[in-house]
Parts: C-alpha cells; structure tokens; sequence
C-alpha cells in the first residue's frame, strides 16, 4: 500500500510538474527527499476525476469510482515507434519482438519496433464489414505458435441480412506474405443489421481454449438479449480453437442455452486479461453514458446489463424500469466511470521494470484520450493514474512485450512503447 499513497505535498509538487511529461523525454521524478519523509499511508492524491459525473446514483460501496489517484514515481520513456498505421485494432508481440497488428478495415501487418518499419498488407484475410464499430477486431497468437504459426482474430463478418462479431483462425505463412488455411470458427448469434457493438477481444487460456468478448449490438430491440441465454448478444464465451463450447463451461446442460456461454449480462464487452497473480480474468465493457465498467469475470454470472447500470442513455434518458443500480443475482461492476473513459483493450503488467507497475491492470480509454492505469488490490481498485493524457490520441489496444515494455495503438494510426 505504501507505494499507493503519497502526500497532498508530494502531489502538489508532481501537480505542478505533469507537463514536463513529454513522448520524447522521460519523465521526471521531482520528488525531493523532504517530501518522500512525508509521506503518510493516510493521505492520497484526489480522484483524477474531477468533472461532474452524468447521474447522481451512489456507488454500491466505497471506492467503487472516482479512487484515489496515484503517481508513477519511477522514471520511464514512452517513444512513437511508427505513425503509420490505419486504424489499428488489435496488436500481439511476434516470437522475435517484432508486433503483428489487425488495422480495423481489414489488413494485418507486422512492425519492427527497433525500426519502425511497417509491413506489406498480409493478404489472405477474409473480407470484414467495417461500417461503424466492425471491422476486423482483435487478434492473438496461438500459445504453440512458435511451431504451428496460428493465429486467432475476431472480425465483423457481413451476411446476407446483416452481420455479426466472428473468429477465425489462420496460419501465417513462412514468408510473412499471407494468412493460409483460413477457418472461420465461431459465428455470433443471431445476425443482425447493424453497425455496432460487437465487442471482439480475444484471449487464449491457460488450457489452450479461447475467450471472447461479444456486444448486444446496441439497439433497443437487441439490448435486452443481454440476458437471454440463447443468443450470443451481451456474452463472453469460451471456446475451444475449433469453435466448440468447452467442457465444463456453466450453462452446458441447460436447455436452451448456448452452450458457450461463460458469462452474460454485459454490453459492449472489450478488453479481457488474466490477472498474473491469481489467473482471474477480467474484463472491461464500454457502459452507457457515465456507466463504463471493470468486471471480474466468474463462470455463470450475469453483469446486469440492460437490468442494472449506473449510466443513464447517450441520448439523456433513464435506462431500466425501474432505474436500479443493484440487484440480488447480478454482479457489481468492480469499478465503474462516470464520465465513461470509453474502454477498449486492457492488459495486466507484468514484472518490475517499473516496479509499482506491478500487477496494475493499463485500459485503453478512446474518448477520454489517456491511458488508465489501476492499481488493485484484493480484488478492489485502489489506485487510478491517467497515462499519456498529454497526448490527444485515442488509445485502442494494448499489450506488453516479453522484455516488459507496454505497446499502444491509436486510432490515429500511432503505435507507442512505455518503458523504463
Ligand atoms: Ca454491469
């Protein structure tokens, strides 16, 4: 905890200084030995949240949003590696270090980060829908790939009468030119027509099985889906690499339930990562307005959505009747924003290169413009730090290299490493 808190004096200082936190500098440290004597576990930073929040709802307990802030008070340097891109959505570390990275209209390229040099188009991939929210989405590495070169990645796939979120796998080829033996493997149910929320992150298991996040699609009529078993809409599901539910998985002998299913209840679910420490995973969704969530995931349970929220409708109105925020049954989001940060890709830090970086959970934010970075313990937010807030960029996807470095993209096209 000690790390966690630091002085209102100390904050005053690092208030003063933020600015001098640059994309081509690292950043400075500014404390003084007179003010690291007197830090106290009792004072903390203000909330980095000082806006006025969309509703007046009250947190299900303390600490559930606007935390205490907290400071990075190791050095570290974030550099633009290439400006490049187009709409990148999805980034993985190759073997070598090199990253191959999903651009949302439908094209994966590889980047060398030492260069900065960005790849041909790998051809190969099947066509995406990318109106609105779609396009190709996410993307991972098998863990094996090092021998089978496979690879995982969600897309919007468009049908006859409408489309719907996808995964398929691949094998990138020897040369790096193309994806071979393309195989779409899971199809969202049902088709709809429309242009958003389709989630798309996804993530391998420690079992070799898969977990991806899929959206209600946004609409009213498709909203409430959320909460039926017998669609795909508002899920995470887990499956195995060939798209089969995986055994085991909690809904499996339940009449009319998709058998994949792991969780439900949820909206535009995006981000997933494993907690290093305790292997839980977790998920982030992007809420309604002032209702962006951090969720820990558990077999079987239902986030809420449309049911419970503390967000009210983009447009203005309340949403659910009646307007509730709890509910015996349903889950309490870990932690929730209000104003929304817009959350997309998240990962855990793993190591010490930074070491009060350790285990904090980096989130995306896309119309909040930063990064957030988390400290949590025990399960509970304790910490919120805003990450290249200076930037103006809006930040997509986010994944950390074997040598302990973080790698961002933007919607912009950027791709930025943060590292000691
Ligand atoms: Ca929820």
């Amino acid at each position: 905890m000690k790390q966690v808190f630091t002085s209102i004096f100390f904050a005053s200082i690092f208030a003063a200084c933020t600015s001098a936190n640059s994309t081509s500098d690292a950043n400075s440290t500014n404390s003084t030995d007179t003010a690291k004597q007197d830090k106290t576990v009792e004072d903390s930073l203000p909330p980095v949240e000082t806006r006025k929040a969309n509703a007046d709802f009250e947190p299900a307990f303390e600490g559930q949003t606007r935390i205490a802030g907290v400071k990075t008070e190791t050095p570290y340097k974030t550099k633009i590696i290439t400006k490049e891109l187009k709409k990148p959505w999805g980034i993985v570390e190759l073997p070598d270090g090199r990253l191959l990275i999903n651009e949302n209209e439908g094209v994966m390229r590889i980047v060398d980060v030492s260069t900065g040099k960005v790849s041909e188009k790998i051809t190969g991939i099947p066509e995406v829908d990318d109106r609105g929210q779609g396009g190709l989405l996410g993307l991972t590495l098998s863990p094996d790939f090092s021998n089978s070169r496979m690879i995982y990645w969600t897309f919007t796939e468009r049908v006859d009468d409408g489309n719907h979120t996808a995964v398929a796998k691949g094998k990138l080829a020897d040369d790096e030119k193309s994806i071979k033996n393309v195989e779409v493997i899971y199809r969202a149910t049902p088709t709809y027509d429309g242009k958003l929320h389709y989630g798309g992150r996804v993530i391998f298991d420690e079992n070799g099985d898969l977990f991806v996040s899929i959206g209600e699609r946004s609409d009213k009529e498709t909203r409430v889906k959320a909460q039926d078993l017998n669609t795909s809409f508002g899920k995470i599901i887990h499956i195995t690499t060939d798209g089969k539910p995986v055994a085991g998985n909690p809904f499996e002998s339940q009449e009319g339930a998709l058998p994949e299913i792991y969780t439900y209840g949820h909206r535009n679910p995006q981000g997933l990562a494993f907690h290093p420490v305790t292997g839980d995973l977790w998920s982030n969704e992007f809420g309604p307005r002032g209702g962006d969530e951090l969720n820990l995931i558990k077999p079987g349970n239902n986030y809420g959505w449309p049911i419970i929220t503390y967000g009210i409708e983009y447009a203005g109105g309340k949403i659910g009747d009646p307007v509730i925020q709890q509910k015996e049954g349903m889950e309490q989001p870990v932690y929730y924003w209000d104003p929304v940060l817009s959350p997309s890709g998240m990962t855990f830090y793993k190591g010490n290169n930074i070491p009060e970086w350790e285990n904090n959970l980096f989130l995306c934010g896309l119309n909040s413009n930063h990064i957030a970075r988390l400290v949590i313990e025990n399960n509970k937010v304790v910490g919120e730090e805003r990450i290249l807030a200076d930037e103006g960029e809006r930040f997509r996807a986010i994944t950390q290299g074997e040598n302990g470095e973080l790698f961002v993209v933007t919607d912009g096209g950027k791709l930025y490493s943060i590292t000691n």
